[in-house]
C-alpha cells in the first residue's frame, strides 16, 4: 500500500483546506467566490485566502514577544536591547475592532495571460486573493509610544516569525516591509483576533500586523521584531516586489501601495444556468481609494450596461455587495461582466496596464456562463 504524501500546500497551511470553499494555487489558498454566496459582510474564517511565502509557523503563544528596536526609539536600542511586550501586555492595551479589506497585489493575476495575452509570473490567483474581516487588536500606534517612539522616526518595519525566503537560490532573510510613520501612528493594528476569534496560526497567531487600505503584504503575519527608524527602511518587498514595473512604469518601478477597483460575481467560474428563467445574480466590489459609488452589469458579452442594485447597508464601507436580475434568453456561451467605480472616479477599463510582475490587474473580467 502507498500512502500519498501531503501537497506542498497542505504542508504549508495548517487549517482544513475544503475544495469547495479554496482553491489551491501554488502552495497558496485562494477563496472561492462561490463560497460567498449568502455570506455576510465579512469572510468565514474557513474560506479566507492564505498567502505564505513559506509556511504557518506554530508559535508559542508563552515566549512569543514583540520587540522593537531602532534609532526612531528613545535610546536608539538594538535588536538586543529591543523593548520587549508579550501577548498579554498587547491584550491589556485598549482595544479596537475594524472591519478591513485584506488583498493580496497580485489577485486577477491570471486574467492579465486570459484575457489579454500578457501573461505574468507569480501565483496565478483568479479574484479570490481578497477578504474582508473583523480585526480586532492594539493600535501600533499605542505600541510605538509605550516603546519610547521620538519624534525622529520616519519608517516602522515588521518583521514575520516565519522561516526565510530564499528564491533562486538566494536567502533574502524574513518577510518584511516599511511602513512610513504617518500611516503607522494613524489606523494600523496589530491585531490577536480575526471574525470575533483567536487569530488562525494561518493568519498570523499569535499577532499579526493589519494595514488598512493597502495591499496585503504590507499586513506582516507572525510579527516579532518591529523596527522604528529615523532614517528610510527598505526591504526586497518594496524594492524588488510589490513595484509595478514595465514599459508604462518608471525605470526603478512605481511602489505598490492601494489597491485597484475589482468587482467579482459570487458564481462558480463557468457556471451552468436555465434559459428562460429569471435568477438573482450577486457579487461584490472594492477599491483601496475608498468606498464603491456605482456598479454596472452587462450579461450580453459587454454590448449593454445597466446599473446593480447596491446593497444599502455596505454604504461607506470596505466593499458593496450588489445584486442583479438576469432571464438568459436561450442557450449558449456567455459572459457577464461587472464594472465599479469608486468615490474619486476611479473604475475598471477593458483592459488593465500590464506590468512585469501582474500586480493590480484592474480590467472587466468576463466571468463565463454556460446557458442551457
Ligand atoms: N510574515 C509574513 N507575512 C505576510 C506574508 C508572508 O508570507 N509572511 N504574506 C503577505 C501577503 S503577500 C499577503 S497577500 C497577506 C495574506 O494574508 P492572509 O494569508 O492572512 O490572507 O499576508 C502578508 N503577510
Ligand atoms: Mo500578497
Amino acid at each position: 500500500m502507498t500512502l500519498s504524501l501531503p501537497s506542498r500546500a497542505a504542508a504549508s497551511i495548517v487549517k482544513p483546506l475544503s475544495p469547495r470553499l479554496l482553491t489551491l494555487r501554488d502552495g497558496n489558498a485562494e477563496m472561492r467566490w462561490e463560497a460567498m454566496a449568502g455570506q455576510g459582510f465579512a469572510v468565514p474564517t474557513d474560506r479566507f485566502f492564505v498567502r505564505n511565502h513559506t509556511r504557518s509557523p506554530l508559535l508559542d503563544v508563552g515566549t512569543w514577544r514583540l520587540r522593537l528596536f531602532g534609532t526612531g526609539l528613545r535610546g536608539s536600542p538594538t535588536l538586543d536591547e529591543a523593548v520587549e511586550f508579550d501577548y498579554g501586555d498587547l491584550r491589556a492595551m485598549p482595544a479596537e475592532e475594524t472591519a478591513a479589506v485584506l488583498e493580496c497585489a497580485g489577485n486577477g493575476r491570471r486574467f492579465f495571460a486570459s484575457q489579454q495575452a500578457h501573461p505574468a509570473p507569480g501565483v496565478p490567483w483568479g479574484l479570490g486573493a481578497v477578504g474582508v474581516a473583523r480585526w480586532r487588536g492594539v493600535r501600533l500606534s499605542t505600541v510605538l509610544r509605550h516603546a519610547g517612539l521620538t519624534d525622529d522616526a520616519v519608517d516602522v518595519q515588521p518583521e514575520g516569525l516565519d522561516p526565510d525566503f530564499v528564491t533562486g537560490g538566494e536567502n533574502l532573510g524574513r518577510v518584511r516591509r516599511p511602513i512610513p510613520i504617518a500611516k503607522a501612528l494613524d489606523d494600523v493594528l496589530l491585531a490577536y483576533e480575526m471574525n470575533g476569534e483567536t487569530l488562525p496560526v494561518d493568519h498570523g497567531f499569535p499577532v499579526r500586523v493589519v494595514v488598512p487600505g493597502w495591499i496585503g503584504i504590507s499586513s506582516i503575519k507572525w510579527v516579532g521584531p518591529i523596527e522604528v527608524s529615523a532614517t528610510p527602511l527598505s526591504s526586497p518587498w518594496n524594492t524588488r516586489f510589490y513595484r509595478m514595473f514595465g514599459p508604462d512604469h518608471p525605470v526603478d518601478g512605481r511602489l505598490v501601495t492601494t489597491p485597484v477597483v475589482k468587482s467579482a460575481f459570487e458564481l462558480p467560474w463557468d457556471v451552468r444556468v436555465p434559459s428562460g428563467e429569471q435568477v438573482l445574480i450577486a457579487g461584490r466590489s472594492w477599491s483601496g481609494n475608498g468606498p464603491i459609488r456605482r456598479v454596472d452589469i452587462s450579461t450580453d458579452d459587454g454590448a449593454s450596461w445597466r446599473p446593480a442594485d447596491l446593497d444599502p447597508d455596505d454604504e461607506g464601507g470596505v466593499w458593496q455587495r450588489w445584486t442583479t436580475l438576469w432571464r438568459p434568453p436561450r442557450p449558449g456561451r456567455w459572459t457577464l461582466r461587472a464594472r465599479a467605480t469608486d468615490v474619486t472616479g476611479a473604475g475598471q477599463p477593458d483592459q488593465a496596464r500590464p506590468n512585469a510582475l501582474g500586480y493590480l490587474f484592474d480590467g472587466v473580467v468576463r466571468h463565463p456562463v454556460t446557458v442551457y
